[in-house]
């Protein structure tokens, strides 16, 4: 064919195509290979924030704006390939919330569901349908989809926590509503703790059938689940992918703690060197404890990235990586998995071949 037929063809298609588009319709065969790809193609990349430089800007957004005018006054992570689309990887939403002394953050709800992660301070609280929980650093909280929620700080210190939410899950169904409560903070209901009575001793009053699909306990103190990864590890076999790797769990169904969202709390003991993995779950990781590396391929290069206290970084879908940790590392994370397990689309693969 000489290049001026070819020409002709392309003129003709896109004649073709452009009076296809004034009726609404495209033609596949120009997009099939960019729609269905061998393999995943994604626009997040693996990155980290470093809390220690973030942390004096958290603090600065106190004398910026009043938690009250702001509703939450929170830092949202925002992967570096997808600025101004409030998503720390392609599926989840990601901030940091400062709540100083004295401070109410008011009461509201909507459909997406939120989990909160306590990075520091003490004498925060957050009540939930006004059952209220305070709030220890390495604590895991609930909110789930459409429960009012407000919080506050009884302590004489900041407090800061990661939010982590299936924003962009919900909205990009479009299932997205919200309601402010008329008054600032939910009336008081059951009291502090009476979830962890009612489901936490692996017993259940006869009859009782909680109707939410997230947990009914919606605190997961640190102290008791770092306790039970030491335990654990005195006489479980480490292992070579994830080092001791638990997940949160609803008590009435064994199933993820959260309909939307897959949380989950690992034990890397110092220098341990996980083998490579690579999974289609998008990954949020906060550490709690102790510092090591990630090394993680991008395109053909290795990336190493290195992580500690209070860092936050993500490894999004299909990225290979390893876990190289230089002390004894407890490191909190959230993911899809929940999503793509019910959808049948979750993958993994483990090693490098
Ligand atoms: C929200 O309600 C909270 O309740 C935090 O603390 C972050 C990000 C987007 C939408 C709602 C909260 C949020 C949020």
């Amino acid at each position: 064919m000489n290049s001026s037929t070819q020409n002709q063809i392309s003129e003709e298609r896109a004649e073709y195509y452009g009076k296809l588009r004034g009726h609404s319709c495209a033609p596949l065969w120009e997009h099939l290979a960019q729609l269905v790809t061998p393999e995943p193609v994604i626009t997040a990349i693996p990155h980290l924030w470093d809390y220690s430089k973030i942390r004096e800007d958290l603090l600065h957004s106190a004398s910026v704006i009043t938690a009250e005018e702001a509703e939450r006054r929170v830092l949202m992570l925002e992967n570096p390939t997808l600025e101004g689309k409030a998503r720390i990887t392609e599926s989840m939403y990601a901030g940091l919330q400062l709540i100083m002394p004295g401070e109410i953050a008011r009461a509201h709800r909507h459909s997406p569901g939120a989990l909160r992660f306590i990075v520091e301070g003490s004498g925060g609280y957050t009540s939930v349908n006004g059952e209220k929980t305070y709030m220890e650093p390495g604590d895991f909280i609930i909110t789930p989809s459409m429960a009012w929620h407000d919080h506050g700080n009884d302590g004489d210190n900041p407090v800061v926590w990661m939010d982590g939410l299936d924003l962009p899950l919900v909205n990009h169904i479009g299932a997205m509503f919200m309601d402010h409560y008329p008054e600032e903070q939910f009336p008081d209901g059951q009291p502090h703790g009476d979830s962890y009575i009612r489901y936490g001793s692996n017993m259940r009053q006869v009859g009782a059938t909680p109707d939410r699909s997230d947990s009914p306990i919606f605190s997961y103190p640190y102290a008791k689940s770092r306790e039970t990864l030491e335990k654990l590890s005195k006489t479980t076999d480490w292992d070579p992918y994830h080092g001791l790797k638990l997940e949160y769990i609803d008590p009435t169904t064994g199933g993820a703690a959260m309909s939307t969202i897959s949380t989950f709390l690992q034990l890397l003991p110092k220098d341990f060197k996980t083998e490579e993995y690579q999974t289609t779950e998008n990954t949020t990781y906060s550490v709690v404890e102790g510092d090591g590396r990630l090394s993680v391929k991008v395109k053909n290069e290795t990336k190493v990235i290195k992580w500690k206290k209070n860092d936050v970084f993500v490894i999004p879908c299909w990225y290979p990586h390893k876990f190289i940790s230089n002390s004894d590392s407890t490191i909190f994370s959230f993911s899809d998995k929940v999503v793509q397990t019910k959808l049948g689309l979750f993958r993994e693969r483990r090693g490098n071949n």
